[in-house]
This record gives C-alpha cells, structure tokens and sequence, in this order.
C-alpha cells in the first residue's frame, strides 16, 4: 500500500484495522496490587461472606454516592431487583419499558408478575411518562423505569404519577452509578433503585449489584430477604433467598471504586472523541448527554438515522465488527419481540418509538482500554465506510447468499 492510500476494508477482502479487537464491556480493572492486599486480607481473615466487613465498606461507599442512607449489596442486579420486587410485595402488572435488557423484563416474570410493556421517549430512550399513564390499569401495582444509558428517566414526573395512583416506583439503575439527575443522585428517587456491578459496567465488583433507597425499614426488610430471611442466629422471619455478595466480590468491587474517577474521566474523554470524530458525518450521532449532570459517560451510544445515512446501522454495525470493532446492538430487537421474554407478558401495544430504536442504535467500544487512537481509527472507518457503502452492500449480498455471516466470525 502506498502512502496515503487506505487498505481495503475488512469487509471487502482487507485485514482487520484492529488485530485485537476492541469491547463495548471489557472489564476496567483498578490496581492490582490494591485488590490482591484486599484478597490477602479475605484470605487471612476467613470470612468470605456473610455481610463480612468488606461488603459493609462496599455498601456505605455505594450508598455515600448515590446519596441514600441505605444500600443493600447482593450478588447480581437482576436478583437485585427480584428481591426489591419481593421487598415492595408488588402484584399484578408492572409497568417497564421494552427497550431494555432482558434482565428487567425477565426479573418481573420470575416474580410472578405480569410485565406491561410501554412506550420510551425518542429524545431520551426512556419511559414515556405520558404512555405510562396510558398504561395503568387497576392491575397495576408499580412502575419499573429504567435509566437508560445512565440518564435519568423523568424521575420527578414518575414520582409524581407513582403518587397519584398510590402504585411503587422502582428504578433499573444498572447503567446509572455516578449520574445525576435534576442535580440530584440517581439512586435517591422512586421506592428505591437497582444499579448493577457486572464486570462490564464501568465500576464493577465481577458480579455484583446493590438496592439503594431512603426507606429504612424497607431496607431491612430487603437485608432479610437477601439472606433467606434470618432475622438473627437462628429466626427466619421471611422466605427469603440467597442473594449476597460475597467478600471477595467486594473486595473486586472497593478497588473499582478506588479508581471510579479515573474510569469516568477515560469515558467523558473517549466520549468527546468520538463526538469529534462523527460531528460531521450525515445521519449519524452520539445520544446527546444532559451536560450540567453528573455522567458516568459508560455507554457511548450512536443513533444512526436510516434515510439519512449511506449505510444502515446493521451494514455499519457488521463492517464494523469485521474490523474488529465489535460494536453492539443492544437492545435488539427488543423485549417485546423476543417470544421467552414476551411468554409472561400482557398484549403488547404498538410501540414504534421502541421498534426505531432496537432497528437505529450501535454502543461502541470505550473504558480505560479504548484509546483515542483508537476511536480516531474508528471515525476513519466509518468515514471509509459511507464511502464504499454500494460495495459494502454488494458484499453483505454475496455473504447472505453464500450463507456466511462476516460479523459472525468476530462476535
Ligand atoms: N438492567 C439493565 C438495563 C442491564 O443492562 C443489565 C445488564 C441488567 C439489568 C442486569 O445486570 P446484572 O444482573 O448483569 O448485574 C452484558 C452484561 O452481562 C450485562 O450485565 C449488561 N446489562 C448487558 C448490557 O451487557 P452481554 O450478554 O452483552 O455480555 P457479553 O458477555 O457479550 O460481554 C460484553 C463484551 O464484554 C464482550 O464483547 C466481551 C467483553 N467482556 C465481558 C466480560 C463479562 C470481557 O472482555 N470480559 C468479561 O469478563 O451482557
């Protein structure tokens, strides 16, 4: 290849532009050397779990960010928010949107209870307070809103429509540790929040979650449903399940948040780079974040506008990926067109604000591993992209034809 003369894209018989490919989740690990002192001490002391101190310091720093006094540590987000439905004795049909992860939706039905699909906002991507109205029946015990994207979900309209119908307010915060909403701390609104700490998230303890709320005894009583319901040594005053987080989780997850600044100010970074690099393509940009909150910036979303582009998001999403670039589509195609996910569902309302999104957005790769080099190479093969967009077409054809999937090979 000559100077100045790009290589082929990958999709069109090229080399991968990205031999090791890059994430949307690889782990942001903190320092080593801190976690393994931290391990050492688990190890020494022989308490790995039980609400052991390391858990106690993981809840009160959790809860000291998200401005509540309570914080219950458990062992994933989707039991996270099962224990909280089963704290607030919900019935019935809850409201929660159908632009989620399947997790929201399937916690619900594993309660037994009746998930109630509802439009989202096309400017936010969350719940449309007006189509929540919509929604309520006399079946209705609560709403369960999710804050996409780490953006708040009209809490304060929510709360004020949780109020009128005397239903619960909960709130999927698992993208949302860090964020702000209205200049105050997502996890302090609604009955109580759920955010999650899987190794993908920005700050994470591997596996890992925890409820927040404001509500004491309510977070008592959903410490005792985290541990099989024992009240003390030997009472059990509720049938409880086993949700805890252990010490070691714990001791992953006060590593992490050693490093959350540094892990925040790597996204807000990798954010603004790739605004930089996208701002003047046609079609295409990144879900604009509300600039006078507090952001996490852990999901860089980009909205690709189907008449507006020479390429569909799903063409650009597998170029993408054949570059190595492994780009994802979450949350496609949606809760309400997933048949396991729709089984305990009520009938499912047109949502088309819902369809366009699972069919127009793509998450790109960002964290500490993603460098601006790297986002600056991604903006060249998105540019390099809509300039070949009928060969690429041409080419996704034959692929489909010949039964191949140039995606499939690096997903
Ligand atoms: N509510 C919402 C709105 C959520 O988004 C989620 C989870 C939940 C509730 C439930 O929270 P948890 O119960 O998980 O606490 C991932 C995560 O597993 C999931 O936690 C997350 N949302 C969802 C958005 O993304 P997958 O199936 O896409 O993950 P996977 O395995 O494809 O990993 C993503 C990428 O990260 C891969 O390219 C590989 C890389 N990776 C992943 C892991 C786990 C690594 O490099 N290292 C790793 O250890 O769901």
């Amino acid at each position: 290849m000559t100077g100045g003369e790009r290589s082929p894209l990958a999709i069109l018989g090229g080399e991968p532009r990205f031999a090791s490919p890059l994430h949307v989740g690889c782990p942001n690990l903190g320092d080593q050397a801190a976690f393994l002192q931290r391990i050492e001490e688990v190890w020494s002391s022989q308490r790995l779990t039980n609400d052991g101190p390391l858990v106690r310091e993981f809840e009160r720093r959790v809860a000291e960010i998200a401005g509540v006094p309570h914080a219950v540590a458990v062992c994933n987000a989707t039991a996270g928010l099962e224990v909280a439905m089963r704290g607030l004795e919900l019935t019935g049909e809850v409201i929660v949107p159908a632009f989620t992860f399947v997790a929201t939706v399937h916690a619900v039905s594993w309660m037994g209870l009746t998930p109630v699909f509802c439009d989202v906002d096309p400017e936010t991507h969350n719940l449309d307070p007006a189509a929540v109205r919509r929604a309520i029946t006399p079946r209705t015990s609560a709403i369960l809103a999710v804050n996409l994207w780490g953006n708040g979900a009209a809490p304060l309209e929510l709360e004020r429509i949780a109020a009128e119908h005397r239903l619960r307010l909960l709130f999927d915060s698992a993208h949302a540790f860090g964020c702000s909403h209205d200049h105050q701390p997502i996890g302090s609104f609604g009955d109580l929040e759920v955010f999650s700490f899987h190794a993908t998230k920005f700050v994470h303890s591997g596996e890992g979650g925890a409820i927040v709320t404001r509500d004491d005894e309510l977070a008592r009583r959903l410490r005792l449903l985290r541990n099989f319901g024992f009240a003390t040594y030997d009472s059990v005053t509720a049938a409880g399940v086993n949700a805890k987080l252990s010490e070691l989780h714990a001791a992953m997850g006060l590593t992490s948040l050693d490093s959350m600044p540094r892990f925040v100010e790597a996204n807000r970074r990798n954010y603004a780079a790739y605004d930089a690099a996208f701002s003047h393509l046609p079609g295409i940009r990144l879900h604009p974040r509300p600039s006078s909150e507090v952001h996490n910036h852990q999901y860089v979303v980009l909205e690709v506008a189907p008449d507006e582009t020479p390429l569909t998001r799903d063409e650009l999403h597998r170029t993408l990926q054949a570059e190595g670039v492994l780009a994802r589509r979450y949350f496609y195609p949606g809760c309400h067109r997933i048949p396991a996910t729709l089984a305990a569902a009520a009938d499912v309302p047109p949502l088309p604000v819902t369809d366009r999104l699972c069919e127009t957005v793509l998450q790109l790769p960002t964290g500490i591993n993603v460098s601006i080099a790297d986002i600056r190479s991604v903006g060249e093969l998105v540019v390099q992209a809509f300039s070949k967009a009928k060969e690429i077409r041409e080419a996704l054809r034959a692929l489909e034809a010949g039964g191949g999937d140039g995606a499939a090979a690096r997903s």
